[in-house]
Formats: structure tokens, sequence, C-alpha cells
């Protein structure tokens, strides 16, 4: 997907689409959330959904393109073109448009994993379908609310969207998270179950939070997801992941899995999950997974046939809140070929 159709006037929602990671957070047991955190104090309860947030002067923005130009001067960074893609509108840089801001917002959203039934004939097969690919309902509006009531606490600031960031490494330097050797971002009290926004502002904070880039101490003495990355994307001593390997980055998009991926590797609706499930930092939030409306045994076959209609779509759209392929027609061999891997590899164990 090409990130260099970014419109600021789209919604929450297509800007989510356009740039693949879908947020999400529902029913979520506050209570339980609280209790295990060691850091409840930091936690913060907006409207309908937990977040953990740092903020950051911009006058850092020099030092974080250099560690990104860093990677590519050394060449770790992968040349696969769709990832090119993707990352290529990505600068440390004000928007023309709000050339005064002067810090950044990071926030941690806690999203959780879904899982749903298809049922085919007299079976039913569980899927997985990650954090980052269903619609949680959280309006940028929500998010903007929260930055100017609770963060900043006074009215009369602009706040803007932040775009075209690396998320990650602004969350890692703000010290909001460390890097795993999975390449994704911890938080304390979620694990890597969180969706990463970031915001500008005009205001000024008296703190400005900014680390070194560090790895997650449990990290040191574990490499369980080395071990358990089907296409050996994840490496022991270099932490950026070998994306062009990363099925992530086929099974979001049409076309065709190349041949090197096998169908047993794939373990998710959209995305995959294998570097997460066994990580033993995501034990907790694990236990806050949910569960969406299953999917009729009438439906699943129309799934599997690539034949939607509006009705189906209709439906598919409410059961899993816009997870995208099963609400539009145009992505629909995406759904048709994500499940169809996924049950015939269930199928045998039936
Ligand atoms: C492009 C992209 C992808 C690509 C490439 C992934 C990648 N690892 O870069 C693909 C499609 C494969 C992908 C997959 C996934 N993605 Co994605 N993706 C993005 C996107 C749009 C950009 C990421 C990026 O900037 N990559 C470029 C690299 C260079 O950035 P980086 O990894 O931060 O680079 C740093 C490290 O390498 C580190 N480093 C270098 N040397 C060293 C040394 C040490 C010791 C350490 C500790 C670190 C370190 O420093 C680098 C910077 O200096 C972001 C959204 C955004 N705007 O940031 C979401 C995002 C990263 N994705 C996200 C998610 C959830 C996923 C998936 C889990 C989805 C899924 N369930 O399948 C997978 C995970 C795959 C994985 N293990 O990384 C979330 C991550 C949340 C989190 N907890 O971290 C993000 C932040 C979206 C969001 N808004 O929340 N994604
Ligand atoms: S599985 Fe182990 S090595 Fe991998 S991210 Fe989790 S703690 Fe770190
Ligand atoms: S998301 Fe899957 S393929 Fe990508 S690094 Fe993690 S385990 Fe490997």
């Amino acid at each position: 997907m090409d990130l260099s159709n970014f419109d600021s006037k789209q919604s929450r929602r297509d800007f989510l689409k356009n740039s693949i990671f879908f947020a999400a957070l529902c029913n979520l047991d506050y209570r339980r959330l609280f209790a295990q955190s060691d850091s409840k104090k930091s936690m913060h309860l907006a409207t309908n959904f937990v977040y953990k947030y740092k903020t950051m002067s911009v006058n850092h923005f020099g030092t974080m393109q250099e560690d990104i130009d860093k990677l590519k001067r050394d060449d770790k960074l992968s040349w696969n073109r769709t990832f090119k893609g993707y990352i290529k509108k990505m600068k440390f840089e004000l928007p023309d448009d709000f050339s005064k801001a002067k810090s950044v917002v990071i926030l941690a959203v806690f999203t959780k994993l879904m899982y749903v039934n298809f049922h085919l004939g007299e079976h039913s097969f569980e899927v997985m379908i990650p954090p980052q690919y269903y619609d949680d309902g959280i309006t940028w509006d929500d998010l903007t609310q929260v930055i100017r009531e609770k963060i900043i606490g006074q009215p009369g600031y602009r706040i803007e969207k932040a775009e075209h960031l690396h998320l990650k490494l602004l969350a890692v330097r703000s010290g909001l998270g460390y890097y795993g050797r999975n390449n994704l971002c911890f938080v304390e009290g979620m694990g890597t179950f969180v969706t990463l926004y970031a915001f500008y502002t005009d205001f000024q904070f008296e703190v400005d939070n900014w680390k070194e880039i560090e790895l997650l101490n449990e990290c040191k003495k574990c490499s369980i997801c080395y071990g358990i990355c089907p296409t050996n994307c994840i490496t022991r001593e270099n932490f950026v992941i070998d994306v062009g390997k990363c099925i992530t980055l086929y099974n979001e998009v049409k076309g065709k899995f190349p041949i090197w991926i096998r169908p047993r590797m794939h373990d998710a609706l959209m995305g995959c999950m294998k570097c997460q499930l066994r990580c033993p930092e995501n034990e907790k939030v694990l236990n806050w997974a949910d569960r969406l409306e299953d999917i009729t045994a009438e439906e699943t076959e129309k799934i599997l046939a690539g034949t939607p209609d509006d009705h189906l779509l209709q439906s598919l759209t409410h059961k899993l809140r816009n997870f995208y392929p099963g609400s539009s027609a145009q992505d629909f061999p995406i759904f048709t070929r994500n499940l169809s891997v996924l049950i015939s590899q269930k199928y045998k164990d039936v």
C-alpha cells in the first residue's frame, strides 16, 4: 500500500486502513488492567480506552532522523518495494502547515486480540484477528480531546495528528516503551498490544522525555520469538527484522503468497501473531483477548467462494467491526485467500 496517498482530511478509519494499522479496543476490563500493571499511576482512563503517553520536544527530530539515516547507510533497511513504499514519506520533520509545533505527544492505546469462529458444515474454526485489524471506534476527536483535557490540561493550543513518523522509534526514544527482539515496541502493562499514535502541539511541556534506544531487559535472556518466527525474519543480534520475509507484508495486500510462505506458517486472518503470542512479556495481556460474533456456515461458504453480495458485506462489516477486506467487494479476494489458507490447514486437524 502506498502511503503517498495520505490525505489529511481523511477519516481516522481511512488513515489507519491506508497505513495498515487499525486500532482496536473494546470492552476492556479496566479493573484487571489497572490491578495487574506495575505502573498504575501513569495509566489513564479516558472515555472508553486505556492509554499511556509521553511528550517530547520536537528539537529531537534531527537525532531521530539520523537514527533512521544511519540504518540506511549501514544497509540495514530492507529493499523490499512494498516496505519502501510504506516508509518512503516518513521523515522526522515538521509539516509546513504546523512549523511552529513545539512538542509531540506519543500515545500507546491498549488494543486486544480478537478471536472469531467461522462455521463450516458441522465444524467450527477459530481464527485470530490481531489487535490492529478491526475498528475500535476510537476517533481522532477522542484522542485529541484526551490530549487537550488530560495531557495539556488547558484550552487554546493547537493539536494535530502527526503523520509520516516512525512511531516505534518515537515511543522508545520518549521512554514510553522498549524495543523487543521481535522489533515491536513493548509498553509496560500492555506488552506489544498497543496502537501507537503521535500528535503535534504548540504547547511546550515542562518535561522533555528523551532516552537512548533500549532493548527490553527480558530479551537479553530470551530468544523465543527468534526461534518461532516461521520465516526467520528475526535475528539474534540485529534488531531490525528482515522485513521482506515478514508474512504480514504479504497477507495485508492482494496477490499470491510467495512460494516460500508455506500454508502452515499462517496463524491469523491478517498479519501474524507468532512473534507476540509466545512472548513471556505478553502473557498477561493475552488474558484480555476477546471474541467477535460467529460467522455462519452460509457466510463462510460465500467467503471461501469469493462471492460477496451486499448482504454479506454488511453482515461482515458489522460482525468483524470493519475488518477491511470483509467490508469491500474490491478487497474481498484478500479475505478469501487468507481464510482459505487458514481453514485448509485447520481442516487437516479435524
Ligand atoms: C511499515 C510497517 C510495517 C511493515 C514493516 C515492519 C517493520 N518492522 O518495520 C510490516 C508490514 C512488515 C509490518 C508488520 C507489522 N506491524 Co507494522 N507498521 C509499519 C509502520 C507503518 C512503519 C514502521 C517503520 O517505521 N519501520 C522502519 C524501521 C526502520 O523502524 P524501526 O523498526 O522502529 O527501526 C528501529 C529499530 O530497528 C531499532 N534498532 C536498530 N538497531 C537497534 C539496536 C537495538 C539494541 C535495539 C533495541 C533497537 C535497534 O532502531 C531503529 C531506528 O533507529 C508502523 C507505523 C508507523 N507509522 O510507525 C507500523 C507499526 C510498526 N506496525 C505495528 C504492528 C502491530 C505490526 C504487526 C504486529 C501487525 C501484525 N499483527 O502482523 C507486524 C509486526 C512485524 C514485526 N515483527 O515487526 C504497530 C507496532 C505496535 C508495537 N507494539 O510496536 C505500528 C507502530 C502501527 C501502530 N500505529 O501501532 N508493519
Ligand atoms: S519472545 Fe523473548 S526475546 Fe522475543 S520479544 Fe519477547 S521477551 Fe524478547
Ligand atoms: S509477524 Fe510473523 S513473520 Fe513477521 S516477524 Fe513476527 S513472527 Fe515473523
